[in-house]
């Protein structure tokens, strides 16, 4: 699918402000500070401003709503797992996070993992808390630019000591050279034709 309109709707902390949902379909980005929610959701609008990023991480501290195509929409979460930051800042964006997650939005998760890592125990946390409140998610492994196709495969190799799955069952992207773009797009317009 191609996306030919991509708007920045509003920011919120609490479900009463989230933009109506008219029976709208969601995909939410999760995933570590820093992993790339933002940027990939830039790289999939062909929008290099439209969600904020940074370098430091917890850049983004609110939910974002994007409508895409006047269509679904793309929604930008506050990152976990960054140990600089106090600890009641930490509390709150875990909270506006879970809000969303527990919200009864329709929706479909994406994780991002970043390929270089082995998945932490709070990227393995919030898959077992996805699948605890049956919220549908799929995996996505950002940063793909950083690895050659050997140290990827090597790397798949070890990150599959800690999560399990088939290499068929998740994405792979980089915003960097836009590698993976299509894949993800082609999947968000199976899963809103309902495949
Ligand atoms: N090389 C490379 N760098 C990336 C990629 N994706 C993101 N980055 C960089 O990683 C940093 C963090 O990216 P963001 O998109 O802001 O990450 P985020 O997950 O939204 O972070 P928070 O909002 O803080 O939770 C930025 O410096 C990006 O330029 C990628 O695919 N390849
Ligand atoms: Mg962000």
């Amino acid at each position: 699918m191609d996306i030919k309109q991509a708007d920045f709707v509003k920011s919120a902390v609490n479900e009463k402000d989230y933009p109506e949902a008219l029976n709208k379909m969601e995909f939410a980005f999760v995933g570590r500070s820093n992993v790339g929610k933002s940027s990939l959701i830039n790289s999939l609008t062909g929008r290099k401003k439209l969600a904020k990023t940074s370098k430091t991480p917890g850049r983004t501290q609110l939910v974002n709503f994007f409508l895409i195509n006047n269509e679904f929409n793309f929604v930008d979460l506050p990152g976990y797992g960054f140990a600089k930051v106090p600890m009641a800042v930490k509390e709150s964006w875990g909270k506006t996070m879970e809000n969303y997650l527990k919200s009864e939005r329709k929706k479909l998760v994406f994780v991002l993992l970043d390929i270089r890592r082995v998945p932490s125990g709070e990227d393995i946390e919030m898959l077992e808390w996805l699948t605890h409140y049956e919220v549908d998610y799929f995996i996505i492994f950002t940063k793909c630019d950083k690895l050659s196709n050997n140290e990827k495969f090597k790397q798949l190799k070890e990150i599959k000591k800690k999560l399990e799955f088939s290499n068929d069952d998740v994405l792979f992207h980089s915003s960097l050279t836009n590698a993976g773009k299509k894949e993800i797009l082609d999947f968000v317009g199976e899963m809103l034709e309902g495949k």
